[in-house]
């Protein structure tokens, strides 16, 4: 833990040289993703007090479960990032096609598209279990002042400038890399400031918990099947711990601090996996790698998939180094 009380606008200024094209819009656009992360907290924590939830099992007029909050967050980053002109495109788990800004204004200089799930894991927020909101930040590939184009955010990960997460949890934390490694911070929420908690997080190089949904066994391949005996049987370090809680950030939080590794593969159920490529696997495979760890589909690297569509799935094996290779190893040998 860091001593310096460090607050994240600090940081933000103090390494805005960082940014490879610093111009500032950046440094703002992180700023508001801090700002809405407030908001969307607030809601959060008094989700169990307040008829916001909608309680699991209500039904909205077009027949949907409904969710409340997970909308509520996918409004307040949207109009936060909207509002303050920061950035030129959005694309987001909750809207169909993304949202492009500005597009009629030749003024309009913004170069940064965000792609966001706004409330990840939401599933648990009837039960008072930790959810996130996860981002990933690209420079766009088009022209400024034309209106941004899908081209705009079907790129690989490797091309990411900055990606996050907000874990809303026992306390809430915003971890995010522009490529310098990871920080993470914890808010205060007395007096609404977030301080450096976690400087230059990492990945041990290898852990000893494993995090899957193993009711989903008998449907994955046999590579995994085989991964997951591996880390049962009675040897060396083994068996490891299994530790699922079923919210991507939350798990991936714990296993970064802890050691271990994430796997949600392909199955029956999921052919292509069930995570979203564009604003789940890869901003979650950026911190990864930023954070001395890997993050694979199960044969190669999460970062240079090339992608096809905005809300794609692809199966993500994520965590310690180690346990990441010799995941990658079982698959290879069942190919
Ligand atoms: P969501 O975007 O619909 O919330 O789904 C993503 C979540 C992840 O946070 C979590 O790791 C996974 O789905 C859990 O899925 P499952 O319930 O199939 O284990
Ligand atoms: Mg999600």
């Amino acid at each position: 833990m860091s001593h310096t009380n460090q607050t994240l606008g600090e940081f933000i200024i103090e390494n805005q040289s960082e940014f490879k094209y610093s111009s500032g819009e950046l440094s703002r656009l992180i700023n508001s993703i801090r700002l809405a992360a407030k908001v969307v907290n607030h809601e959060v924590n008094k989700a169990g007090l307040v008829d916001i939830l909608g309680a699991a099992g209500d039904i909205n007029a077009q027949g949907e479960d409904q969710q409340k909050l997970d909308v509520y967050a996918n409004q307040k980053f949207i109009q936060t990032l909207t509002k303050r002109n920061i950035v030129c495109g959005i694309a987001s788990e909750e809207e169909d096609d993304f949202i492009s800004i500005n597009s009629q204004d030749e003024q309009n200089q913004n170069k940064y598209v965000v792609l966001i799930d706004p409330l990840d894991g939401s599933s648990n927020i009837d039960v008072n279990v930790s959810v996130g909101t996860i981002f990933s930040i690209y420079r766009r590939v088009t022209p400024v002042g034309t209106p941004v184009v899908l081209e705009d955010f079907l790129q690989k990960g490797n091309k990411q400038v900055a990606a996050g997460y907000i874990v809303y949890g026992t306390s809430t934390m915003i971890v995010y890399t522009t490529g310098h490694g990871v920080n993470g911070f914890t808010l205060n929420p007395a007096i609404g400031t977030f301080y450096l908690s976690h400087p230059n997080m990492r990945f041990p190089e290898t852990g000893q918990i494993y995090s899957v949904n193993e009711g989903n066994y008998v449907h994955f391949p046999q590579g995994v099947k085989n991964y997951i005996k591996y880390c049962q049987e009675e040897e060396d370090d083994r068996p490891y711990t299994s530790r699922y809680i079923g919210s991507l950030v939350s798990d991936f939080h714990r296993n970064m601090i802890k050691g271990g590794i994430y796997l949600y593969p392909q199955s029956s159920k999921y052919p292509d996996g069930k995570l979203r490529l564009l604003y789940e696997c890869n901003p979650m495979a950026f911190l990864a790698e930023q954070a001395h760890g890997l993050a694979s589909d199960g044969y190669g690297r999460i970062m240079e998939i090339e992608p096809t569509a905005l809300h794609q799935r692809v199966p993500l094996f994520c965590g310690s180094r180690k346990m990441v290779q010799m995941l990658e190893k079982f698959m290879a040998t069942e190919v």
